[in-house]
């Protein structure tokens, strides 16, 4: 366009405007006469010559230079004026002190010592001086509050106390002291985030909160209570009959292992602080400190190890700042990392983490898919944070693996998947429960956690989520509730497990980052479900698995329970899901569903002597059977998603700069919104 065009249009067109002197002004010609009539003459003669619009070009330069002279001599006036006032500020500082010179006069305040921040936290990171928003860089961290923020953990610590009636003098200055310290306030990341580099770094520590990120305090209210004394609750059976085990059995008052990882004690390590028990947090750390050792010749699931222990290291190491935690999540990042050595690079499902060697199960070379594809939100961040590219790495492979494979219906995955050949088996079964649920949360939180660059995980969720729409999406009688129910090679069944409540928040949290807005209407439609799934049974509880009536009988509710699946294991999906919901709805109907449930939790799980147990038949009230045992997931995330469900406070875990993994534990999202 540019020089064939030009070119055949002539002589391009000037933009300047030229001004020549004649020959006999021009300077020696005519003979030199230096008068000062002369020269004011000529150069009027040569002024009048010039054309009106040259002259106007002229003159409005000067007027331009004029203007600049003044501007740049008022402010060089002020400059001068500070430097003579700073001297003289410190000359007279010098007088008053001799030999101390001001190191930051009078313009910001002086930054507080790191020691009284932190009081009884010596370990954590110190406070970096606040830094202009475009050079933050770095981990996000909860960062090291001002003042201000410090008062809505106060305003929470002083109604739990008014409610326990602690008010004897000397606890009460105790606990000031340490609310000064306790930040499980507000809980948000002050730091931008960014993609992990291929350097190797050394993670970075918290730094201070800008002024513009403080906000009043919102206190907590009487649900949140009622949450934070049934955890207390949970909390003493587990430690006075479990200490340091995986998990509680309540009723014989005594504990299971399962990896022998303090299971239980990691899980609930972020949940403590956010709901602000100060205390109960510092005791676990300090078990996490002294007696936390992954040398251990012991095979861990790599699924339930990554989203349990990893996931909650990583979050408590974010939420609290305190790098014990993220050097324990480097521990056992790299203890899991045999299991990709497999020849599909699809990992195995078990880990010896003191041999470093991996296997699958002892019956088949396969691995579940849910599995292979819910490490991911762990992994990536525990790169970004060490600058080692190698856990990203691996388990972008098996993603970008996933994406590619043939088997899917309709972006709808199989359940299995081969560790030798890496191709699906068991091909033609769907499900949106056990074995693949979390791979459809993980493609919509990978995109968020990243972001929100990453297409193919997008295109894989939306196909899977128009998958979902095609083949599962039914309505049951006689309510007409929508559910998703599976599809085994062509024949569909009315079969929900309590695992597919997670898709409601999903969808939720979706239609909140910009995706379809019927994703939003699905939602709504499938939340209501979640919650005639508890509403419709006799202890107000979900069964595990409920089979939906596709027809309307009389005497018959929409929701059939099978004797095999009348047991609750405590899970936390349909809380987890109306926390979603409030958040993005503010609709109270969520909160109120929640209450219930929280209650009937109290009413039919709860033992006496601590701890709350799962029961193996939510049908009946007068006898649920009790099976002693207490999940760590109820503490690591039902209990948490009941307080932030309670919660009207949107910094309580910001959506828009966490997004939880599948066990509850908030991550930052890289680039926030
Ligand atoms: C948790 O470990 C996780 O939420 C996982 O994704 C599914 N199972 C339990 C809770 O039900």
């Amino acid at each position: 366009m540019y020089s064939g065009a030009a070119a055949a249009a002539g002589p391009p067109r000037r933009d300047f405007i030229s001004v020549t002197l004649g020959p006999e002004e021009a300077v020696g010609v005519g003979g030199y006469n230096n008068s000062k009539a002369w020269r004011r003459r000529s150069c009027w003669r040569k002024w009048k010559q010039l054309s009106r619009l040259q002259r106007s070009v002229i003159l409005f330069l000067f007027a331009f230079l004029a203007v600049c002279g003044v501007i740049s001599y008022t402010s060089m006036e002020e400059a001068w004026k500070s430097i003579t006032n700073k001297s003289l500020d410190e000359q007279r500082t010098e007088q008053e002190i001799p030999g101390l010179k001001l190191a930051n006069p009078a313009v910001l305040p002086a930054p507080q010592k790191a020691d009284a921040i932190h009081g009884d936290y010596p370990e954590l990171s110190l406070q970096k001086p606040p830094k202009p928003p475009h050079v933050r860089r770095g981990p996000s961290n909860l960062q090291i509050k001002a003042p201000r923020r410090d008062m809505r953990l106060k305003t929470r610590h002083d109604t739990i106390r008014a409610v326990e009636e602690l008010v004897e003098a000397d606890k009460v200055e105790k606990t000031e002291k340490s609310i000064i310290s306790w930040r499980g306030a507000v809980i948000e990341p002050d730091q931008s985030t960014e993609p992990p580099s291929s350097k190797i770094k050394e993670p970075e520590k918290p730094s201070s909160v800008e002024a513009e990120d403080r906000k009043e305090p919102v206190p907590i209210n009487e649900r949140q209570l009622a949450v934070i004394e049934a955890f207390r609750h949970a909390w003493k059976g587990y430690k006075d009959f479990a200490w340091g085990h995986d998990e509680l059995k309540p009723l014989s008052k005594s504990y299971s292992e399962w990896f022998g990882l303090g299971l239980t004690l990691i899980d609930a390590l972020d949940t403590m602080w956010i709901l602000g028990l100060k205390e109960e947090f510092e005791e676990a750390r300090k078990w996490v400190a002294n007696d936390l050792v992954f040398d251990k010749n012991v095979d861990v699931n790599l699924f339930e190890s990554t989203i349990r222990i990893l996931g909650g290291l990583l979050s408590t190491y974010h939420l609290s700042g305190d790098s014990l935690f993220l050097e324990k999540a480097k521990d056992i990042g790299n203890r899991l990392m045999p299991a990709f050595k497999t020849p599909s690079k699809i990992p195995y499902s078990d880990v010896n983490i003191g041999r470093g060697t991996a296997h699958p199960p002892r019956w088949t070379s396969d691995s579940t898919v849910a599995e292979v594809t819910s490490i991911q939100l762990e992994f990536r961040e525990l790169s970004r944070l060490t600058g080692d590219e190698k856990f990203q790495k691996a388990v972008d492979e098996v993603m970008k693996h996933v994406h590619t494979l043939s088997g899917k219906n309709d972006g709808l995955v199989p359940m299995f998947i081969n560790t030798n050949s890496g191709q699906f088996t068991h091909l033609g079964v769907y499900t949106l429960g056990a074995r693949a649920d979390s791979y459809y949360e993980y493609l919509l939180k990978q995109w968020i956690q990243g972001g929100k660059k990453e297409n193919e995980l997008l295109e894989d969720y939306t196909r899977a989520i128009e998958g979902v729409k095609k083949h599962l999406l039914q309505r049951s009688e006689p309510k007409r509730l929508t559910f998703v129910g599976e599809l085994a090679h062509g024949h569909f069944s009315a079969k929900m497990d309590h695992l597919v409540c997670f898709l409601p928040g999903t969808l939720a949290l979706g239609a909140h980052n910009g995706l379809a807005a019927d994703h939003m209407k699905l939602a709504e439609a499938l939340i209501e479900t979640c919650y005639q799934m508890y509403a419709q049974v006799e202890t107000g509880l979900s069964p595990e698995i409920v089979h939906f009536n596709l027809h309307a009988q009389k005497g018959h509710k929409d929701v059939e329970i099978k004797p095999a699946d009348r047991h609750n294991l405590l899970r936390p999906e349909t809380v987890e899901s109306l926390f979603y919901m409030y958040r993005f709805t503010g609709d109270k109907k969520y909160q109120d569903w929640g209450w219930e449930i929280l209650q009937n939790f109290n009413r039919y799980t709860r033992v006496p002597t601590g701890g709350y147990t799962s029961i193996n038949n939510v049908q009946n009230p007068s006898n649920p059977e009790p099976r002693d045992k207490m999940e760590s997931f109820f503490l690591g995330e039902t209990l948490k998603y009941m307080f932030l469900l309670f919660s009207d406070d949107i910094d309580l875990i910001n959506l828009d700069k966490y997004v939880f993994n599948t066990e509850a534990h908030p991550l930052p999202i890289w680039v926030p919104a």
